[in-house]
């Protein structure tokens, strides 16, 4: 079976190396010095000032939202996955939902301004499959009605803004560094805020709250990265460059043979340096869409849904009444979600693969 991702792993000799040492020292978790090596070096790949690593991109979401103590209600897109709404419910927040845009995929800043409330906090948008959001909108909306903006860059890791890494903008942004990221630590995550006080706080938040051995300060939880998944980002980070350069070889050959196609709708990218994290396309219908799934299927080759069914979709909202998800609210986030299709895409996704998931593509929607 064709996937629609593969984890990238770094040759197994070099993470050898990294398990030598760490039997050598015994020193397995709790701020170990591979977890302090790394974020180091995700700065200084990034360029950034401040970034803290947690155990995975759901406890990122979960920490910034808990460090910036945010109330009431929280302006987001459903058409994300499911991590970005759970974070909001399980830090007790209100989730309101804005559509997004018919091009970009991504919120749209004209519905979130009409979702605003005087309970409204902020907003958590997200840079979806790492296309940039509409950035200095949202951020005019916030200064106007004084509200925090958090991006949930989990597929952005790597791109880059107006030729500035995308996870400098806003209040805070997160990653993910999950496998099936374009750069992975197995499980893994980061929070990124320029505002200093807030990173204290959010290492505090990450260990219980535990100042010293003798003072708890906050009620913190364990969102620690241990050094068994810094070993793996220490080997990553020197694939990543590469790893990015083989999937837009991939991307483009897609682009290219599947751009006269009838019917068939590509994301407009609005980044100024892209990561090639998905490759999406926008089928005619649903039908038409279930009915390639359910063909490619058969044919060894597994696409995915993302982002199917939407997060407001999610069976435990059936009963709950969440503004934004009235009848025709989520006008394009519903028929996006419906007709789209992820291809595979993965650095070392053999050519042949790529051609025969192509000839399969064209005899179905040709
Ligand atoms: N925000 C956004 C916008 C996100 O997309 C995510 C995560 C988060 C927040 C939360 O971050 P984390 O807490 O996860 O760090 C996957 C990932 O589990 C998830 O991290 C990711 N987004 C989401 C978009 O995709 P599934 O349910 O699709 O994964 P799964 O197990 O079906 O894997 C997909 C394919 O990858 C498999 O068909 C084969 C391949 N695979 C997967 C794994 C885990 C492998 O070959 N090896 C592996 O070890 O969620």
């Amino acid at each position: 079976m064709i996937t629609v991702t593969k984890p990238s792993l770094p040759p197994f000799e070099k993470y050898i190396e990294y398990l030598k040492e760490i039997w050598s020292s015994k020193w397995l978790t709790n701020d170990g010095k591979f977890v302090k090596r790394l974020e180091e070096e995700l700065k200084a790949y990034l360029n950034l000032k401040n970034l803290i690593l947690v155990t995975n991109g759901t406890l990122a979401l979960q920490l910034i939202l808990k460090g910036l103590e945010l109330k009431g209600e929280i302006i987001t897109t459903p058409f994300t996955f499911v991590a970005t709404t759970n974070a909001i419910l399980l830090e007790k927040l209100t989730p309101v939902f804005a559509d997004i845009d018919q091009q970009t995929f991504n919120i749209d800043p004209k519905d979130v301004e009409r979702k605003i409330t005087k309970k409204t906090s902020a907003i958590l948008a997200v840079h979806v499959y790492g296309n940039p959001c509409y950035i200095e909108e949202l951020q005019e909306i916030a200064s106007k009605h004084n509200l925090k903006v958090i991006y949930d860059s989990a597929h952005a890791f790597g791109v880059e803004y107006k030729n500035k890494s995308v996870v400098n903008y806003g209040d805070a942004s997160t990653l993910s560094f999950h496998a099936t990221k374009i750069f992975n630590t197995i499980e893994g995550g980061a929070i990124i805020t320029k505002n200093e006080q807030i990173i204290e706080n959010l290492v505090l938040l990450r260990n219980h709250g535990i100042k010293s051995e003798e003072e708890i300060i906050i009620p913190g939880t364990n969102a620690k990265m241990n050094e068994f998944q810094a070993a793996m980002g220490l080997c990553n980070i020197e694939e990543v460059k590469g790893n990015i350069a083989a999937r837009e070889k991939i991307y483009m050959h897609y682009k290219e043979e599947l751009r006269c196609l009838p019917n068939v709708q590509f994301q407009k990218i609005i980044a100024s340096k892209y990561n090639y994290s998905y490759f999406p396309i926008i089928l005619e219908s649903k039908k038409k869409r279930d009915h390639v799934y359910n063909e490619l299927l058969k044919k060894e080759i597994k696409t995915r849904k993302y982002f199917y069914p939407l997060t407001i979709n999610s069976r435990y909202f059936e009963k709950k009444k969440i503004r934004g998800s009235e009848e025709n609210s989520l006008e394009v986030s519903k028929s996006i979600s419906d007709r789209v299709l992820c291809l595979p895409l993965y650095p070392d996704l053999e050519k042949e693969k790529i051609d025969y998931i192509i000839k399969n593509l064209n005899e179905l929607l040709g």
